[in-house]
């Protein structure tokens, strides 16, 4: 089974919230078996992601890799790495990234991604980017025949900058929201201090290469969640079990 069929074959089943779980666990088993000893690992965010640092945290106190220290992309997986014996460092204390570890919320069948989701995009693509293997594990309900049909783009935006960038958005012919801006809880502010707005595009992406670096290029635009060939390898687990490495 390849991501292209995958994707020709989308939407895929809906899954009831168990087996989704077991399935990025099946993936997250899978992933860090590419770690080896001495390596620097890049730890993703998220739900898929933080099986990944659980389970290469297992690895580590069994003994089967040594001298395994990771990045983290955000507190929740610095937090998690801690909790489960992975020991973290700076991204300014390395020189490189093994193998980074990461989730996403769409993927297509050229291994173009949405991620940011989770707000924490703009780290995730600075470690994913730099990583000699960035892993996306993902479950089958990611796999999207094109992006942005369904999940919208993901945008960190400086607070100082927001009006203006929600401007520049439209005119690109996005749909932005600001996340949770009529929440009680008010707006999600990231671990960078940093707003997300999220933008839709309703008759999806065409050239999503395009498009990253046309919101990138707005003034006040940190980082978008468009990750175009970035990923090397995309771990889908799907309904029946199988994990497909592509
Ligand atoms: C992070 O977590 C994000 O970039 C992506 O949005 C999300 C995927 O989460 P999950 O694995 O919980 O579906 O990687």
């Amino acid at each position: 089974l390849t991501l292209g069929a995958l994707a020709a074959t989308a939407p895929a089943p809906e899954l009831d919230a168990s087996t989704q779980d077991n399935l990025k666990r099946a993936v997250a088993r899978k992933a860090v078996e590419l770690v080896k000893s001495g390596m620097i690992v890049g730890l993703g965010t998220g739900s898929t992601a933080s099986m990944a640092i659980e389970e290469l945290g297992k690895l580590i106190s069994q003994n089967k890799v040594k001298d395994v220290v990771g990045v983290a992309t955000s507190y929740q997986s610095r937090v998690l790495a801690r909790q489960f014996g992975v020991k973290t460092v700076d991204l300014n204390d390395v020189n490189h990234i093994d193998v980074a570890f990461d989730g996403a919320d769409e993927v297509d069948a050229s291994m173009n991604l949405i991620k940011g989701g989770g707000a924490a995009h703009t780290m995730e693509k600075v470690v994913d980017s730099i990583a000699k293997q960035c892993v996306i594990l993902i479950d089958q309900t990611k796999v999207v025949p094109e992006l942005g049909l369904t999940f919208p783009v993901p945008v960190e935006v400086l607070q100082f900058a927001l009006s203006p960038v929600l401007r520049a958005l439209v005119g690109l012919g996005g749909v932005p929201e600001i996340r949770n801006a009529l929440r009680k809880d008010g707006p999600v502010i990231t671990d960078l201090g940093n707003m997300v707005v999220d933008v839709r595009f309703p008759e999806g992406i065409k050239n999503p290469a395009e498009l990253e670096n046309k919101i990138n290029m707005i003034p006040g635009v940190i980082e978008n969640g468009l990750f175009i060939n970035i990923a090397h390898k995309v771990l889908v687990a799907t309904k029946d079990g199988d994990e497909t490495a592509i």
